[in-house]
């Protein structure tokens, strides 16, 4: 499958991260991206620089105001204190009910948790420059698609789901499957389809679609009363305005075994072609595997197989968008069973 790697994911490679108040070391690295990008190169797919700039399409999803933030918060970071260099930024204040976002505070602590949802990703010294590479990514598997090629894959992290208009969050800092589901829609694509397999509900995603009737989003993913991001992908939620009918959430209890996620591909995919999707748009986490670290579900190699099979036969243009996944021995070959039973079930 052609696909786009992210050139420029190594310069964010935070080495740890907050959990219970203590500095542990980091599920989302570096190693992620090259791990997948090595295995796909040995089995002979073609990996690409990306060669298109979405900063337009970054400019209609996300806020001014957070791009101008993540673009300048390292420099911002420094010019604090010199020996910034040599640590991270942390949150440790946030806008929750009742306390205004409107006002951007001179405080960079206080504009870090202004456009942060959790702490469990910080900003580092080149995290824009990879998250727009990601993007560029994104933007250039999806021109791909609408020029025709089947299917294409967006080989990027930092992961994108959980970024939202104005906020980063859970590892996410541009959300990538927004910029190819609106980079279908901009080259004529009139329905596109947003499917979210990644064991953690891609709040961001719905998010950014929620009030449209253009794009659809529908995901599976763990319960949110147990597991993160716990504010937003139940079930009763199912956009609004015009935008109203144009969500599905399928959450399931953690632990759930595969015939209960297959059965909830199932439905999503129908809903999906009841819609009358013309394009789909895949945000491929891998963390629903049963040796994930972080999630609870038990998908096997198997399983990743008959996922990529199952895509391919919806028969839809597909970008696929590479998110979660932090079981880094058995991640490559889990992502490319996935690309290689799509690429089997696409064939004519
Ligand atoms: C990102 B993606 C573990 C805490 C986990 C954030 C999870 C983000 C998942 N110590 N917190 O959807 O795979
Ligand atoms: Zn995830």
């Amino acid at each position: 499958m052609l696909t786009f790697f992210n050139p420029e994911h190594a310069r964010h490679d935070a080495e740890f991260e907050i959990f219970r108040g203590q500095q542990v070391p980091a599920f989302e690295r570096a190693e992620r991206q090259e791990r997948v990008a090595q295995r796909l190169r040995e089995r002979g797919h073609e990996l690409r620089v990306p060669h298109a700039d979405a900063a337009a399409v970054l400019a209609r999803l996300h806020a001014p105001r957070y791009l101008e933030f993540l673009a300048g918060a390292w420099s911002q970071w420094l010019a604090l204190d010199p020996a910034n260099a040599q640590r991270l930024p942390y949150a440790s204040v946030w806008p929750v009910r009742s306390l205004r976002d409107d006002v951007e505070p001179d405080n960079f602590i206080a504009r870090l948790g202004l456009y942060s949802m959790d702490n469990g990703q910080t900003v580092g010294p080149g995290t824009w420059q990879a998250g727009r590479a990601g993007a560029d990514a994104a933007h250039s598997a999806a021109l791909a698609v609408a020029g025709g090629v089947r299917a294409a894959f967006c080989l990027s992290r930092p992961p994108g789901h959980h970024a939202g208009p104005d906020f980063m969050g859970g590892y996410c800092f541009l959300n990538q499957a927004a910029v190819a589901a609106q980079t279908l829609r901009d080259a004529g694509a009139a329905r596109v389809a947003v499917l979210d397999v990644d064991y953690h509900h891609g709040n961001g995603t719905q998010t950014l679609f929620y009030r449209r009737s253009d794009v659809y989003f529908a995901s599976l993913h763990g319960d949110p009363r147990t597991e993160y991001p716990f504010f937003l992908g139940h079930a009763d939620e199912r956009g609004a305005g015009e935008g109203l009918g144009c969500n599905l959430n399928l959450p399931l209890p953690a632990g759930s075994a595969p015939e209960a996620w297959f059965h909830a591909l199932e439905v999503a995919l129908a809903q999906l072609a009841a819609w009358g999707a013309d394009a789909l748009v895949v945000s491929l986490g891998l963390d629903t595997a049963a040796e994930d670290p972080i999630c609870r579900f038990g998908l096997t190699g198997d399983d990743f197989s008959r996922l990529g099979q199952r895509l391919a036969a919806t028969g839809w243009p597909t970008v696929l968008v590479f998110e979660g996944g932090y079981a880094n021995e058995s991640l490559a070959l889990n992502t490319v069973r996935v690309i290689e039973a799509f690429d089997t079930g696409a064939r004519p």
